[in-house]
């Protein structure tokens, strides 16, 4: 057996699609454990770019079963949607799977995900208003709708009906907004269901077998560990677990059945939405990163914010994870910068130095990072293929990142397609 969790260190994007989908062409199960269709996981097949929302990235390649499992928030339009846009390119997707506890998301989630974040008064998180955090809300009330209820008309009529009463006493009352007609949402749901009744199965069971046997399993995260719930900058944050200590609740799986525990990094830092960004460009050279990155949200379009990468994050990152092999990706958009700056301490407020990541997000705004510079490169990565062909700066930048860290780098990505890897031997 060999089971292999692939997540991101920073906060989101950090190309941990392309990674999955280069892994996934061995395993026998690609999983995603959390998060919905606010994930935005790109993937290059030759000259087809496809971007994976909430179908697991292994789908292209995974010769087995993708599963959506019961961590995850599962809005069936959007899967619909998805898995009709693979089939017209003549894609595969008998294969994919949804776990029966996996909670829905409904019209009101997406609503209420909507009104907070224009709400005048309102903490802006910066989401991406497909209704995930109210989702998730309602499954920790003990009030959600699950995929099974789905597939029963009176258990999801009870459900829908009681949800109805306090969610349009909201909208009317507090947001001052049109309410929902009960008819409309269950005649929907209760057919939505009809059409995915045959991917809708006991994710749990089939993949405690699968370890059982032997398998190679692929867990896919989404969002990342800055954006954890939990670890994250609170409440700059999404609303699940995107940790590799989410796979065992989001997927039904044993701790001891994890094995290679993959965190994805960038070469430098981006974050879509609100919320704390010591290492932050905000500035001519940010938009440079912006263009050469191409950073802009693979599900909603914004621009990324840009800036140097933080080690001092990335610790507090590995450490929760316990990250085994480290993957950076994007190291061909630093070339021509230089110096290239990485943050490896904080200033406080009160002038402390310290090397290590606050559970305060308000104390985090009025952190300066302190850099280390190091001299950069001029030469174009993409074409690199093997370690040594690297230029010596590039190097030097990795095993600055190695040594602080206390991991290895075992692949560094040199560009959006499937072949644009060096993998360290
Ligand atoms: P939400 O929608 O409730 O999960 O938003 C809460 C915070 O989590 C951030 N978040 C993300 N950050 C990076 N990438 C994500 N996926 C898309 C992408 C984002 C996009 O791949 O580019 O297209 O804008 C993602 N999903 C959630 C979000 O920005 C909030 O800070
Ligand atoms: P994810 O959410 O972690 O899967 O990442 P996204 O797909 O949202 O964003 C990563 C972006 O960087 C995508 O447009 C990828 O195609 C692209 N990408 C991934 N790895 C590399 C790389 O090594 N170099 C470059 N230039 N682009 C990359
Ligand atoms: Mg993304």
């Amino acid at each position: 057996m060999a089971t292999y969790v692939v997540v991101g260190l920073q906060y989101g994007d950090e190309g941990k699609g392309k990674i999955t989908d280069v892994l996934s062409a061995k395993s026998d199960y690609v999983v995603r454990f959390q998060g919905g269709d606010n994930a935005g996981h790109t993937v290059y097949a030759g000259e087809e770019k496809f971007v994976l929302h909430l179908l697991p990235s292994g789908v292209l390649q995974c010769k087995g079963k993708c599963i959506i499992a019961n961590g995850v928030v599962v809005n069936p339009k959007a899967f619909l949607k998805e898995i009709g846009q693979l089939e017209a390119k003549g894609m595969r997707t008998d294969h994919v799977f949804i776990s029966r506890r996996a909670h829905v998301i409904m019209p009101y989630h997406i609503l209420l995900d909507t009104y907070r974040e224009e709400e005048e008064e309102g903490t802006h998180i910066g989401t991406t208003k497909k209704g995930i955090g109210p989702c998730y809300e309602d499954k920790i009330a003990r009030v959600g709708i699950r995929m099974v209820d789905l597939l029963n008309p009176e258990v999801l009529a009870e459900k829908v009906r009681k949800n109805l009463k306090i969610k349009n006493s909201l909208f009317e009352k507090y947001f001052e907004k049109p309410t929902l007609e009960y008819d409309e949402i269950y005649n929907e749901f209760l057919e939505l269901g009809q059409k995915l009744k045959d991917r809708i199965v006991d994710t749990e069971v089939e993949l405690n077998q699968a370890i059982h046997d032997g398998k190679n399993i692929l867990f896919e995260g989404a969002q990342a560990a800055m954006l954890d719930i939990d670890f994250g900058t609170y409440p700059y944050v999404t609303s699940s677990s995107p940790t590799t200590g989410g796979v065992c609740s989001g997927a039904g799986v044993p701790p001891t059945s994890l094995q290679n525990l993959i965190g994805v990094a960038k070469a430098y830092t981006t974050r879509v939405g609100e919320g704390p960004f010591p290492t932050e460009l905000d500035n001519e050279l940010g938009e440079k990163i912006r263009q050469i990155g191409f950073e802009f949200g693979a599900t909603t379009g914004r621009p990324r914010r840009t800036g140097w990468l933080d080690l001092v994050s990335l610790k507090h990152a590995t450490m929760i994870n316990g990250i085994n092999n480290l993957v950076i990706t994007k190291l061909d958009v630093l070339s021509g910068i230089s110096p290239i700056k990485i943050a490896t301490k904080y200033k406080t407020e009160d002038g402390k130095i310290i090397d290590y990541f606050t559970s305060s997000t308000t104390k985090l705004y009025k952190y300066e990072p302190m850099y280390e510079e190091l001299e950069g490169w001029d030469e174009d990565l993409t074409k690199v293929r093997s370690y040594d062909e690297l230029p010596e700066n590039a190097k030097k930048y990795i095993e600055f990142i190695e040594k602080y860290l206390g991991i290895n780098v075992y692949l560094v990505s040199v560009g959006p397609e499937r072949s644009q890897n060096i993998i360290r031997k």
